[in-house]
């Protein structure tokens, strides 16, 4: 399998430097070489698209290929979640400017929570409200989170094929609210099981948090315009 950070993509130097470090164990080194990016006018949206998402693909590789250790995973996962965290003063301080809030959770069970978190750090730098619940969530509270929160969408996240059954059964529970609450799917289940948003009972599969972002800017369009 070829390599997920090619010369093509904005920011391949970044992105390779940073994961060199990461896979050194040099968490603080891999963190100023991104908020130095930052500083210089680097997008924290590209930061997101062009070096954390590919490096964590990249990481999935190297893993498979018995290149890096299972540590050296959990190292790198880690290592950017607090990474993200630092940039949080960028991602939080645009004013709100949508009325609508999305719940963006992980099926239970699911452990692979990078993917909702983007999607909400990413709508939250377009204006968004988001209620981030990470991974692992019992599909019983969900219908109370959308309720207590008042949010109209639903975006969740999977990654492994033994979660189908948690995804069906949560949007099974939402459905049967009758909250006319928009589900939205993805992660890496959904990339290689085309049709699977559908069977599974959701109004859209949307492949990456750049494309969902978009998409929802429509949904909200249409909310206002109502
Ligand atoms: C880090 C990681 C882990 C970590 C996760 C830690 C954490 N805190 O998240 C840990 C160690 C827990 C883990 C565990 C496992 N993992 Co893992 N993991 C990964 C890895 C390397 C990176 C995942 C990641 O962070 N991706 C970055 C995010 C940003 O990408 P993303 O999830 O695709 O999200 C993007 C889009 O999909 C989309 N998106 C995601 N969700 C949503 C939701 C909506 C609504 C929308 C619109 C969009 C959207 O937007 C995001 C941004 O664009 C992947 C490699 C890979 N290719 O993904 C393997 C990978 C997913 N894991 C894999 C496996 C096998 C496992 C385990 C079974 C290993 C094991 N033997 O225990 C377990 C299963 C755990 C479980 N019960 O869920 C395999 C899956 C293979 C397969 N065929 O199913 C992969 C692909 C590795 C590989 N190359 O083989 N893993």
């Amino acid at each position: 399998m070829p390599s997920f950070i090619t010369d093509s993509q904005p920011h391949a130097d970044l992105a390779r430097s940073y994961l060199a470090a990461l896979l050194r164990y040099e968490r603080a080194a891999a963190s100023d070489l991104i908020m130095w990016a930052v500083q210089n006018n680097a997008s924290v949206k590209d930061i997101y698209q062009f070096v954390f998402e590919p490096c964590q693909y990249e990481i999935g590789r190297l893993w498979q290929s018995n290149v890096v250790s299972v540590p050296q995973e959990h190292y790198c996962t880690a290592s950017t979640q607090v990474i993200m965290a630092q940039l949080y003063p960028y991602i939080f301080r645009v004013e709100k400017v949508s009325a609508t809030k999305i719940v963006a959770t992980c099926a239970s069970g699911e452990l692979h929570e990078m993917g909702a978190r983007m999607l909400c750090d990413l709508l939250e730098m377009e204006g968004w409200s988001t209620i981030y619940l990470g991974a692992n969530v019992p599909s019983a509270g969900i219908v109370k989170a959308l309720r207590d929160s008042g949010s109209t969408v639903l975006a969740i996240s999977a990654s492994m094929t033994f979660h189908i059954p948690a995804v069906r059964e949560m949007i099974t529970a939402v459905r049967t609210a009758q909250l006319g609450t928009k589900i939205i799917v993805g992660g890496y289940l959904f990339k290689s099981a085309p049709n699977l948003w559908s069977e599974v009972g959701a109004d859209q599969w949307i492949p990456n948090a750049t494309d969902a972002v978009e998409f929802l800017k429509k949904v909200d369009d249409g909310v206002k315009s109502c």
